[in-house]
């Protein structure tokens, strides 16, 4: 009896120990020779995995060679993105097409490492823009989540996001912003609002223009304005070596 016990406890290190691939980030899989954007699991903490949607070329107008990890992605409305805070801090939706990657995992990936961050913005006509912001983390759970965003460099948007550097993560059933009311009850949606936002990704799914609702939809204020709900959304990091 007390070898088996001995061999079970064992068993972790043994796994660890041989030449299983377990990549932390996208990074890794492109390094390894993957260049096809998809579906891939992911080892940001320990020897779970996480499936991730990696993103290895972007479109074509820079040098960018990919290697970016999908956070969040909108993209036909299939996914309800009003949820509570145990959602967005565990993740949800479907890798395949819509979804949040969680704020947990945003944290461990990016704690200890140097991430920049793009968020690319196509609208109903077709349109593609995005930014790109040299640094981005989240904090831990003790400060909220918070988030640190900074260094843009316009893609065509404008900058929306700087707005909510600084601030902690609310949803509407727990209101971490600096506003009097409740942020994500009022917009629809949840994310790093401050009083409230400037973007609001995760807002409702307006295919289009909808002024019916001020500033619910998943819209980029700096582009399109409160009133246009984009046709996708992708938030990605890559890490800067
Ligand atoms: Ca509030």
């Amino acid at each position: 009896m007390a070898r088996m016990v001995f061999l079970v406890a064992l068993l972790p290190a043994v796994l660890g120990s041989d030449c299983k691939f377990m990549p932390f980030d996208c990074s890794d899989i492109l390094s390894s020779g993957q260049k096809i954007s998809g579906i891939y699991p992911i080892y940001p903490v320990g020897d779970t995995s996480l499936w991730v949607y990696c993103h290895m070329i972007s479109d074509g107008k820079d040098e960018d060679k990919g290697g970016w990890t999908v956070i969040q992605r909108r993209m036909d409305g299939s996914v309800n993105f009003f949820r509570p805070w145990d959602q967005y801090k565990r993740g949800f939706g479907n890798v395949e097409s819509e979804y949040w990657l969680g704020l947990e995992n945003m944290y461990q990936l990016t704690r200890n490492r140097k991430y920049m961050l793009r968020v690319d913005l196509e609208d109903f006509e077709g349109n593609q823009v995005f930014v790109l912001y040299s640094s981005f983390s989240v904090g831990p759970e003790a400060d909220g989540y918070r988030l640190h965003v900074s260094g843009f460099t316009d893609g065509g948007a404008r900058d929306s996001l700087s707005f909510h550097d600084g601030q902690k993560f609310s949803t509407f059933d727990k209101d971490q912003d600096s506003h009097g009311q409740n942020c994500a009850r009022l917009y629809l949606g949840a994310f790093w609002y401050n009083n409230c936002h400037g973007t609001n990704p995760n807002g409702v799914y307006l295919w289009g223009k909808d002024p019916t609702f001020y500033a619910i939809g998943d819209v980029w204020q700096t582009w399109k304005g409160f009133d246009v709900g984009l046709k996708s959304i992708r938030m990605k990091i890559k890490r800067v070596s």
